[in-house]
């Protein structure tokens, strides 16, 4: 059975998780606008997976006997300074993720809450690859430099690669 406050804490991390997987259809979208085909496709990837990560933690919180909740949360921006900025967004975003689970896997412990604890050991785990996943795109696109559309063109051409792997987690 989960305390209320460790069912609160979950209950707002499935809230941060929606907003990642938010964040993430929206730059695929702007993606596509730029016509950064493999981008888009990178990133409506990465929202399947972030949706996967909140129904990870809704199933838990309802088979533990709390209720998880559907959050209301304010829409992502649509808008990105470029493909860069993007991805530094997305590397910020896991970053504040990344915390999130922590402060919970702190409060587990407070908590005496062991299940809880282990149950977070995977979120642990995947935000460490996650979070050194998105780094290696950003250093990678600053090697590219983009300064023009053929700079563009092969950044969107090396994230394409990335398709050909699976994301972290699902090796
Ligand atoms: Fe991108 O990470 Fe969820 O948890």
């Amino acid at each position: 059975m989960l305390s209320a406050k460790v069912e609160k804490a979950l209950n707002d991390q499935v809230a941060l998780e929606v907003y990642s997987s938010d964040i993430y259809l929206s730059m695929g979208s702007w993606c596509e606008t730029q016509k950064l085909e493999n981008s888009a496709k990178f990133f409506y990837r990465h929202f399947g997976a972030e949706r996967e990560h909140m129904m990870k933690l809704m199933t838990y919180v309802n088979r533990e006997g709390g209720h998880a909740l559907v959050p209301k949360i304010p829409a992502p921006p649509s808008e990105f300074k470029s493909l860069e900025a993007a991805f530094e967004m997305a590397l910020d975003n896991e970053k504040k993720v990344t915390k999130s689970i922590g402060k919970i896997v702190e409060l587990s412990l407070e908590t005496k809450d062991y299940g809880t604890f282990t149950f977070l050991q995977w979120y642990v785990a995947e935000q460490q690859e996650e979070e050194g996943y998105f780094q290696s795109i950003v250093d990678k696109i600053k090697m590219i430099g983009i300064k023009d559309t053929r700079g563009l063109f092969f950044a969107d051409k090396a994230i394409g690669k990335l398709l050909l792997v699976p994301e972290p987690g699902k090796k």
